[in-house]
């Protein structure tokens, strides 16, 4: 080795890493870290908004689903209860003889009186019933989200068509029941007994808020076990 040599290599192999290049370095890898950290929340969040959305999807058809399959067995329409000036809540009570014994089981283990309600105050779908010692229980089916409950009601006595204004359009609806006077309405404007004996029909329609959209599920029943006369 020459002295030459010797003086050619290079002296900062000893040296480390200045605090200039320490501090640069910490700055950039904090610089990174912050960017990978945001870009892993977002992505997260977007998943967990697909998964809600999903959910939601999934709950609200179930619901639609279960109501739909009580009303189709249904005996009775009990009570009906339209969003008006006085009233913010849409409900519907029926009873469905799930045991078929013929008798109104409110309390039993499967009760068989049944109050499907929204409320735009909650957002939610309740289901009220019964339970075994007699106390009405509301629990929600959808517990937020429903942005509206829209109830129609429909007989198959045609004859009654065009009561209210004369319209044919081949659908008897509670209002045209109503305005037909006895024996099948009352003329009182509102679904009572007289109407709700003569509905076999029962359209629901559910919107429910999906982010900054919604989706809409509906289904129509027509309920079997009510005979016409
Ligand atoms: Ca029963
Ligand atoms: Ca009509
Ligand atoms: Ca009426």
């Amino acid at each position: 080795m020459s002295p030459t040599d010797d003086s050619q290599q290079p002296e900062v192999s000893d040296a480390g890493f200045s605090l200039v290049e320490v501090l640069v370095a910490m700055g950039l890898f904090g610089l990174v870290s912050t960017l990978l950290l945001g870009f892993a929340l977002s992505t997260a969040s977007v998943s967990d908004d697909a998964r809600s959305s999903s959910d939601l999807t999934g709950e609200s058809r179930l619901a639609m689903e279960r109501m739909a399959r009580e009303l189709r067995q249904a005996s009775d329409v009990i009570a009906v209860q339209f969003h008006s000036a006085t009233s913010t809540t849409t409900a519907i009570t029926f009873w469905t003889d799930f045991d078929g014994d013929g008798v109104r089981d409110l309390s039993a283990a499967d009760p068989e009186v049944l109050t499907y309600r929204w409320e735009p105050g909650t957002a939610r779908l309740t289901l009220t019933a019964d339970d075994a010692s007699g106390t009405a229980v509301t629990r929600p089916i959808l517990a937020g989200d429903v942005v509206s409950l829209d109830l129609q009601l429909r007989s198959s006595l045609w004859q009654y068509d065009g009561e209210l204004d004369g319209v044919l359009d081949g659908t008897t609806s509670w209002q045209e029941l109503d305005a037909a006077g006895a024996p099948v309405g009352n003329g009182n404007g509102r679904p009572d007994d007289p109407e709700l004996e003569h509905v076999d029909l029962v359209s629901v329609r559910l919107e429910v808020a999906d982010g900054s959209g919604s989706q809409t599920f509906s289904f129509q029943a027509d309920l079997r076990n009510r005979s016409q006369t």
